[in-house]
């Protein structure tokens, strides 16, 4: 008995979510009769499918009695409470590595759209305002520009190997160091971003990275900079970052995540110094498959009692 949170985008995973299990989808039930569905569903549910952008909370968690285990649809667990399933013994599951490539591609998709003023350009080709003869801004370039990474695991230090095959030049913050690699590491996220052109987060979401990127470090980002965020909305202090913008003491921004999704601020989506992608890095038909088979194995091996394949500690 699976409660399924959302669909997969991969019809053979759906497939082989009802040829393995019996499976309640809640996606599937019009939102004003989702509590009462749930309060008939709940007592027999064993296991949870969800992604890493809804919420699995103590509250919901303690309606399923019988709960076993949690399989994210995502890398971010961020969204569940893992004190409250660590207290019940209740096996938490991801879906790293799968998706590094396609986060990190969209993450320099994000960062190349910034600095060559792709939205912009797009416009002035649409508009006419090239057939009238408009000028047209000069953009700089990558090669030599300094990218400093936020969060150095293996989705960061893929994006420095792309940011690197374009001339950047590589220098990451976490709070740990990273040993073998050989990028340099900035003494704190003040400071990677003092000394950065482009700062790209791609550090985990949640209580102790909240509002980390804050007015501080994006008036040290400063006028010349671009921030890229492919990693959570709450890293990002979202109203301190539309003023910034505004007040051009940060150049400009490419996020692929916000604070209160899908809702997006007006005085954000206004503003011409930003590009905007609807939280999409691990949307391509490669990796969602490749996420959705991790999650039902996950889910088989765990009801057959074996060892799960990506457990979150
Ligand atoms: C979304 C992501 O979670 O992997 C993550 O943590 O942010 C994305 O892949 C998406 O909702 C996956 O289900």
């Amino acid at each position: 008995e699976i409660l399924v949170m959302a669909a997969s985008p991969s019809a053979d995973v759906m497939a082989q979510l009802e040829q393995y299990f019996h499976c309640h989808h809640l996606w599937q039930q019009p939102r004003e009769r989702q509590e009462a569905w749930l309060a008939g569903v709940a007592p027999a549910v064993r296991g949870v499918l969800t992604t890493g952008a809804i919420g699995i909370k103590a509250d919901l968690l303690a309606r399923l009695p019988k709960v076993e285990i949690v399989a994210v649809n995502g890398i971010g667990t961020d969204a569940v409470d893992l004190d409250a399933t660590r207290a019940r013994g209740i096996a938490v599951t991801n879906t790293p590595g799968v998706l590094t490539d396609d986060v990190a591609d969209l993450a320099l998709t994000l960062l190349l759209s910034a600095a060559r003023r792709l939205p912009a350009l797009d416009a002035f080709v649409r508009d006419g305002s090239w057939e009238a003869g408009k000028p047209i801004a000069t953009a700089r370039a990558l090669r030599g520009k300094v990218c400093g990474v936020f969060g150095f695991g293996r989705i960061g230090q893929a994006i420095a190997a792309r940011a690197e095959a374009f001339g950047m030049r590589i220098q990451y913050f976490q709070p740990r160091a990273i040993e073998g690699v050989k990028a340099p590491r900035a003494e704190s996220l003040l400071a990677l971003a003092q000394s950065s052109d482009y700062l790209v987060v791609a550090a985990p979401g949640g209580p102790a990275t909240h509002h980390v990127v804050n007015a501080d470090v994006l008036a040290a980002l400063g006028p010349q900079g671009t921030l890229v965020n492919i990693a959570r909305g709450s890293l990002v202090d979202e109203a301190a970052l539309i003023v910034a913008l505004r007040e051009r003491t940060l150049g400009c921004a490419a996020l692929d995540v916000f604070a209160d999704e899908p809702r997006v601020p007006a005085a954000l989506r206004a503003l011409g110094n930003v590009v905007l992608t609807p939280h999409v890095a691990s949307l391509t038909v490669e990796t969602r498959h490749a996420m959705g088979q991790l999650v039902v194995d996950n889910l088989r091996a765990h009801f057959a009692g074996q060892p799960l394949l990506t457990p979150v500690k």
